[in-house]
Formats: C-alpha cells, structure tokens, sequence
C-alpha cells in the first residue's frame, strides 16, 4: 500500500529462502554499542524488567515487517553478567514483548561465564563440573523464556576466552554448549572470526586452518558463522574461502549493517550491492553455479538450519539508526535475508518509496544516488583491492601509515605493504598463498595480475607501480584517478540531493545536506591522506589536472579523534 500498488487482486504466496534472520547487537549493558553510530542502546536494562519501552514493540514491529525473527541483543564481546539471574529476568520481559511478533532472543554466551559468574575454577568444555554447570544454565533460561533461540560465541578471537584456552578445539566448545541446549531444541551459533597474535600466517588464511579441520565435527544443532570476507567487513573483500569448504557444516553468514568501516555514521553507503556481491559470488564448490548463497541456504549440502546474521546499526537515536538512508541498510539486510535473489534496485526503490514519496522523478534519481554510493566509498577509501588502511581503535578515517602496533595483523602497512617497487598483498604462491584455499576456478580467476578483475587486484597481488592497468594508466596513475573519480562522485552526490530538495521534506533534506558535506570533507581526507602516503613509495606525482592536496602528509598523520564513536 505503501508503494501505492494495486491491491484490489492481492495475491501474493511469499515463504523466506533462510529459516533463521538475525539481527546481532554489539551491545554492552552499559548501554554503549560496539561500532554502534545511532546513539545508545535500546536495552535500558537498569530499567528492566519493570519499565518497558515503547520503542521495544515498535522495534519488533519493524523487525517483523522485513522478516526478521530472531535478535542477539549483546555484543559478541560478551559479558557474562546478562547470564546471571537478575539480568535473566530483563531478558525474559523483553522476549515477551517480541514473542508476539515472531521474534525470538539469542544471547551471546562469554566462555570463560562458569568462572566468572559460576565460582568455578575451569571453563573447560570437557571437564565436567562446567558441562553440568552450562546445563542448569540453559534449564534456568529456558524455564523463563522456553522459547530461548540458543548461544552466539566469539571465542579464542581478539582477547575472548575460548575452548583453545585448555587445548581444545572450537569443535568441542561449541557442542559442549549444545549439548545444553539441545534437549530445548535451542542452538549454537558458533563465529570463525579467529585469528591469533603469535600466528604468522597471514590473517586471510587463519579463520580456514582452524575450522576447515573440523568439518563434520559439530552437533547438528550447531552452525558456523562466517563473515563475508576473510579479513573483516571491509569496503570490499572477496567472499571468505570458508563458504563452500565445510559441507557437513551449516554455515551462517555475518554481514555488517552498522558501517564501522564504510563510513560510519555521516556517509551515505546503500550495502545491499555490497551483500549481493558476495551472495552471488560463485565459490564452485559443487561445479559452476555454487554461489555463497547456496551454500548458505543449505540447498547444495542438505542442511537443516541456515541462515543469516547482520550486525546491526540501530540504537536510541530518535530516527533508529542515526543517518536518515542507514535505515536502507537495516530494511535491505532484512529483505535479503527474506529473499536474497530480490535486486539491490528493487529494494532500494521499495525503501525510497515507503520512507520519502512515490514520486517517479524522485525515485529514479534518488536510487541511482543510492546504488553508486557503495562503489564511490570503495573508490575513495580502498580502491583496486586495498583494505585495512583505517584509522586505528575507532576506526574513523584513513591511517594506511601506522606500523607500531603490537599485532602485526593490526597494522595497515601489513595489509598493503607499499614499498618502492610497488603495493598490494600477495597471497599468490609465491606469497602467503591465501588463494590456494579457493576452489580452482576462482582461483584462476585471480591468480593471474593480468587477467584478475582489478577491483580484487590489490588484495591477492603486490604489483609494481608501472604495471600497466587494464585501463591503460599506469596503477599509481589508476591510484590516483579512483581516488579522485570517488571524490568527484561524492561532489555528484551533493549536487543531486539538492536537486531533490523539491521531494523531500525540509528537515531530512537539511540533515541529509549536511551528512553529505562532511561525507565530501571525509573522502577528501581519504583522498590526500592516502595519496600523499603512497606516494612516499612510488615517488610519482599526483597528476598534474587533478586538484593537488592542500594540507601534507603531517597534517593528516597528527589528526586524532579521541572520542570517536562506536570505539
Ligand atoms: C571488528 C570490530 C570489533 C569486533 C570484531 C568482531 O572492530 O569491534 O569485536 O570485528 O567481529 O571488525 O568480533
């Protein structure tokens, strides 16, 4: 009714492509939100169980209306107080509130929670105090909320306690978990975000070592969930090699809604485009047409649970998500997990329809701005394959330079490792070899510099700053033109958000005015600070018809924002 379509013949049979469409939370309870720009969190749980807010139903109503059935409501980065008795009793109200709209609760489970909370001296998943410990934990969950969705685990990864900790494998954490849950028909979410400090292999391969081993290892009520990428939700990244290498595994794939590293709360970035790139990526594990979303539906290996996860951008800002078009992420995210064959075109025109006018003028124009806008960040964040070139801790803005990092995986100069013959990562044979974790096909797709689509060329390949691009341009002067063809697109961008001031309402086009200006500030700094950075390496000039930066390296390097958010 919304879009204004004929609804006197309404006959519409529509049943979701993945059974489980979570929304995961990072929040703390606290109340901050990890890589959350929208405020704070919803959850006021000093205010549980006895006040409940209003904006919990409208939540779930908008949950419900995408398809959405299922919440994390706490970071991954777990604290394992919400599992004590009084938080239980929060937890319990609010899966009330959502139970009538079809939504149920997971909860993230910290491994180390018998120590912390049990008075137990071990969390070790074989010992048998802490098994029976988790049992009663889940019968206490269950008998307030029986219809718990079950655990989601970040274990053994950046600093969390995990199975590994006593030498065992994430195989046998995570069914010691399911075990608990199993007799309530809950189930585990298990993450393959991993990576370890004292691990010399490069980052891209670690999550793959560990997990493909345990192939046909988990309890069936078990699932693995794994981010798009094998590095981290950066603007771009080929889809992770674990799709499509653990068949007896249920695979949930991990998408990011917030935009912790796709501009944060001031850009617009519409990320549906971004998520069908990947759904649709062919991993060929099952011969050609094994895309991403195969193997996650579960169709290709007969597997009972599948699903989605999304990390989610919605906090107490009064508009939810904070920039007015970040809510077409969190519609995007929800219709896709509904129906990821639906277009990025047809989902957008949807959301424009339903959030600002029907008109036709307006819809064309405001949808080309939004389907350009994913590929004008890549442009003027990571182009040709770059990644993990931000600033460090929040996260906001460029820092390609920082080396001093105690993790050699959390330093930018790990990921590109410009030098004076060239830049980029190579994860070829005669490098890390990340690309021998890939069926053949993709394999050959980018193993060769020549052939490779060159939006992946930087990620797979260290190339020299005269290689010739598939343009004709050198690759500093391929550098060079992206990073100002993203700058200038934003410029566009500007220009025709004010032409659609005629459509919009006066205060979303002022706020959406002025998101886009500081979008412009920041993919200028992007821009220079990048730029004035590697050209430190390959010693060339920025063209000369190109506008020169106006501030120096200097400048770009002092810049600090201790307060940034979502840190
Ligand atoms: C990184 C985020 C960090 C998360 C981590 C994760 O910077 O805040 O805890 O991912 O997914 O991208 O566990």
């Amino acid at each position: 009714m919304q879009t204004e379509q004929n609804i006197s013949n309404l006959n519409i049979v529509s049943s979701p492509k993945l059974k489980l469409r979570l929304l995961n939370h990072w929040d703390n309870l606290n109340r901050t939100v990890e890589r959350g720009y929208a405020g704070f969190s919803l959850w006021d749980w000093h205010k549980l169980p006895g006040y409940i807010d209003k904006r919990y139903i409208d939540y779930a109503r908008a949950n419900a209306s995408i398809g959405i059935n299922g919440t994390v409501l706490t970071n991954v980065n777990a604290n394992a107080t919400v599992l004590t008795a009084p938080y239980l009793l929060k937890v319990k109200v609010l899966a009330d509130v959502f139970r009538p709209y079809g939504i149920k609760i997971f909860l993230t489970a910290r491994f180390s929670a018998p120590i912390e909370i049990g008075g137990l001296k071990t969390a070790d998943p074989k010992d048998e105090t802490v098994q029976i410990w988790w049992k009663e934990k889940a019968k206490e969950i269950y008998s307030l909320i029986p219809d718990f969705g079950g655990f989601l685990v970040k274990a053994n990864s950046e600093g969390q306690p995990g199975p590994q900790d006593y030498k065992r494998t994430h195989a046998d954490g995570a069914n010691m978990l399911a075990d608990a849950v199993a007799p309530y028909k809950g189930i585990v979410i298990w993450r393959a975000f991993v990576y370890a400090a004292e691990n010399p292999v490069d980052r891209h391969k670690q999550a793959y070592d560990d997990f493909v081993p345990l192939d046909g290892k988990f309890r069936n009520n078990v699932m693995v969930q794994v981010k798009n990428g094998a590095i981290d939700f950066m603007p771009r990244e080929p889809f992770h090699p674990l799709f499509g290498a653990m068949p007896k595994t249920p695979l949930m794939m991990e998408f990011q809604v917030t935009q912790e590293y796709t501009g944060q709360g001031t850009s617009l970035v519409y990320l549906a485009p971004m998520y069908k790139e990947v759904l649709e990526s062919d991993t060929y594990c099952n011969g050609k047409g094994s895309t991403v979303a195969k193997v996650i539906d579960g169709k290709l290996d007969n597997h009972a649970l599948n699903g989605m996860a999304g990390v989610s951008n919605i906090g107490n800002d009064v508009n939810w998500c904070g920039h007015p078009f970040a809510q077409a992420n969190w519609y995007a995210y929800g219709r896709l997990c509904w129906d990821y064959s639906l277009s990025s075109d047809a989902i957008a025109e949807e959301w424009l329809r339903i959030t600002f006018s029907n008109n036709n003028g307006f819809v064309r124009t405001a949808k080309n701005l939004m389907m350009q806008s994913r590929e004008t960040m890549v442009d003027y964040m990571n182009p040709l394959g770059l990644h993990h070139i931000m600033g460090t801790g929040h996260h906001y803005g460029p820092a390609p330079w920082v080396s001093e990092l105690s993790r050699p995986e959390w330093n930018p100069v790990y990921y590109h490792k410009a030098d004076s013959a060239g830049i980029g990562f190579n994860r070829t044979a005669t490098g890390s070899n990340a690309l021998s974790q890939y069926f053949p096909e993709p394999r050959k797709q980018w193993e060769d510099v020549t052939t490779i689509n060159e939006k992946y060329l930087l990620w797979f390949h260290h190339v020299p700053w005269n290689h010739i691009t598939k343009s004709g341009r050198t690759l500093w002067d391929e550098l060079c033109y992206r990073y100002y063809r993203g700058t200038e697109n934003v410029e566009q961008m500007q220009k025709t958000w004010n032409y659609l001031k005629q459509f919009v309402d006066a205060e979303r086009h002022h706020q959406v005015k002025q998101l886009l200006d500081i979008q412009y500030d920041e993919a200028v700094w992007w821009r220079n600070a990048c730029l004035l950075y590697f050209q430190t390496f390959s010693k060339k000039p920025i063209p000369a018809t190109y506008k020169q930066p106006d501030k120096t390296l200097d400048y770009y390097k002092s810049l600090k924002f201790p307060f940034a958010p979502g840190n």
